[in-house]
């Protein structure tokens, strides 16, 4: 197995509700090293164009409004196969049908106030590294 990359956020709810310690112990304990981390608050603009892919999609708007909301936690996280095991850990995007133990069955309200974001691809996820970090 190859040793990836791969971009996390934790969501205006997830640093809200204070568990971003709680999160990150997830990614340590699954063997996942967190190589690089920001707290950030996102404008329109940058929200907008992270998610420009579902620009146009209907909840496009709602999404980066949300996103935009309060403070979010992002980070790069490494390790084996490191893509498909944040996602994974977080769960389904509607928490109703996120598997138990995950992070967004945990802790998440809604589909969208889900807790994460995780890069859904090994492509994607370089593209959104290279957004947030622009030195790694
Ligand atoms: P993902 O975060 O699990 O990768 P995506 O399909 O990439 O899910 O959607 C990005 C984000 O947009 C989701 O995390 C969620 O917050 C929001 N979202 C996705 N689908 C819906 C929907 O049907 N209604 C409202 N918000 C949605
Ligand atoms: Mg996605």
């Amino acid at each position: 197995m190859a040793i990836e990359r791969t971009l996390s956020i934790i969501k205006p709810d997830g640093v809200a509700k204070n568990v971003i310690g709680k999160i990150l112990t997830r990614f340590e304990d699954a063997g996942l090293k967190i190589v690089a981390g920001r707290m950030m608050k996102l404008d329109e603009s940058l929200a907008g164009s992270f998610y420009e892919v579902h620009k146009e999609r209907p909840f496009y708007k709602d999404l980066v409004a949300y996103m935009v909301s309060g403070p979010v936690f992002v980070s790069v996280l490494e390790g084996e196969n490191a893509v498909l095991k944040n996602r994974e850990l977080m769960g389904a995007t509607d928490p109703k049908e996120a598997a138990p133990g995950t992070i967004r069955a945990d802790f998440a309200d809604s589909i969208d106030a889900n807790t994460v974001h995780g890069s859904d691809s090994l492509e994607n996820a370089k593209k959104e590294i290279t957004f947030f970090f622009s030195d790694l």
